[in-house]
């Protein structure tokens, strides 16, 4: 195995050429890196017709920070298997991934140049109907089957112990649950809101409620996560979506993975006032967002409920009573994760261009500050919500009363 070193242009291009034949022999190839993420290369390599390939390489240390912030570059090998296990459950809506190199913390995988960002489709005010029905078919079968549902207690273990993923999630614990709620030298707050920040740190109420989120982050393997569900890790065009980035895959709980979606459409939701300037256009993709958000979850129950009951191969879990428990369970946990992303993508170090691109400092503030507000009252009201109507009836009040 050679030694690591960071690829340049040449090197991603040998890679690619060395581990596929779809460039072709003898071709021009072109090589960019053109990774604007927080932290890795990204290389596309193309050959004269057009036809290219991506390369992505782990770097030892977090890319928006820089070398300050080590990290562990096994994170590619996580990435890779989390891709390959969701990819064979869920071919249509991730990623292919070609070739994986231990050694070089890289991976080759196939470009979806066709499609768009979802964050910056959301953004432009895109909208496309078949987003919430594929992801929900997407976290309902890789959630599903990678769970005690569908694995015997041996085989689910050697998963959660293939998927220990330390580093990254210490970042999520950190950036999810700790940071924001006390004054952290990491945050990063527009200074128009820092009343409201330190409303935040005050709030011990608030902190006991994400205490028990983390608690059950930190302890809760249900199934292999994505991890990382935002809508910067899901490619969309007009016919499908994909997800990427699966390097913060791990066992943890099954509503983190659906909160973390929805927090994204609710982060669009609460900068519209900021993006969109003629009101029946903004009210129109609001519309579309909570549309989007009831489908998220209903198809993605109503599929995950039909596995729990067809596929269990646990006879205790076969349990209906015990079934409707743990889809409610998920429910309350989708909800208070997707809080928790709304409140750290605010007042956190990784905001969303949804917010930031907002130029006018006074809208912008006001977006920000319906988004801890709505974050809040997820967190604190996650057990009285009982359905999605219910939840979608308080986020339309939210945004009424500011
Ligand atoms: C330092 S990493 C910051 C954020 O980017 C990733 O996509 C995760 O969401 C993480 O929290
Ligand atoms: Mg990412």
């Amino acid at each position: 195995m050679t030694a690591y070193q960071t690829f340049t242009p040449q090197d991603a291009t040998l890679f690619a050429t060395s581990n596929s034949t779809i460039l072709g022999e003898h071709s021009t190839l072109r090589c960019e890196e053109f990774g604007d993420g927080n932290l890795n290369l990204v290389f596309r390599v193309e050959n004269e017709k057009g036809i290219s390939l991506i390369v992505k390489q782990a770097l030892p240390y977090a890319r928006c920070v820089g070398e300050s912030w080590p990290l562990t570059i096994d994170r590619a090998r996580i990435e890779a298997e989390v891709l390959l296990i969701h990819g064979k459950l869920c071919p249509e809506h991730t990623v292919e991934v070609l070739h994986y190199d231990a050694g070089q913390a890289a991976i080759l995988m196939e470009d979806l140049k066709e499609y768009q960002i979802l964050r910056q489709a959301l953004i432009c005010g895109k909208t496309h109907l078949h987003l919430a029905p594929q992801l929900a078919t997407y976290l309902a079968n890789t959630l599903f089957y990678t769970s005690d549902f569908a694995l015997d207690g041996p085989h689910k273990k050697a998963r959660v112990a293939q998927f220990i993923n330390p580093e990254l999630c210490l970042i999520t614990e950190d950036l999810f649950f700790t940071d924001p709620y006390c004054n952290h030298e990491r945050n990063n707050i527009h200074a128009a809101i820092l009343n409201e920040a330190h409303e935040l740190w005050a709030d011990e109420t608030l902190q006991a409620e994400v205490a028990i989120l983390k608690a059950d982050f930190l302890s809760k393997p249900q199934a292999l996560l994505h991890g990382d569900v935002h809508s910067g890790s899901i490619f969309i065009n007009e016919e499908n979506c994909k997800l990427i980035d699966a390097e913060f895959g791990f066992y943890g709980p099954i509503g983190f993975d659906v909160g973390s979606l929805i927090g994204n459409l609710l982060l669009n939701y609460c900068a519209q006032p900021g993006l969109n300037t003629d009101p029946q256009h903004r009210s129109r993709h609001q519309e579309y967002l909570l549309q989007q958000t009831t489908r998220l979850w209903q198809d993605f129950s109503a599929i995950f409920s039909q596995l729990m009951q067809t596929e269990t191969t646990d006879s205790a879990l076969q349990n209906s009573i015990y079934q409707q428990r743990f889809i409610q369970q998920v429910f309350a946990d989708a909800i208070g994760y997707a809080g928790t992303e709304l409140i750290r993508r605010v007042v956190g170090l990784a905001h969303v261009a949804d917010l930031d691109s907002i130029k006018e400092s006074v809208i912008r503030a006001n977006c920000e500050k319906s988004a801890l507000a709505l974050g809040k009252q997820l967190v604190m009201q996650r057990y009285e919500i009982r359905n999605i109507e219910q939840l979608v009836s308080l986020v339309r009040h939210n945004s009424l009363s500011l």
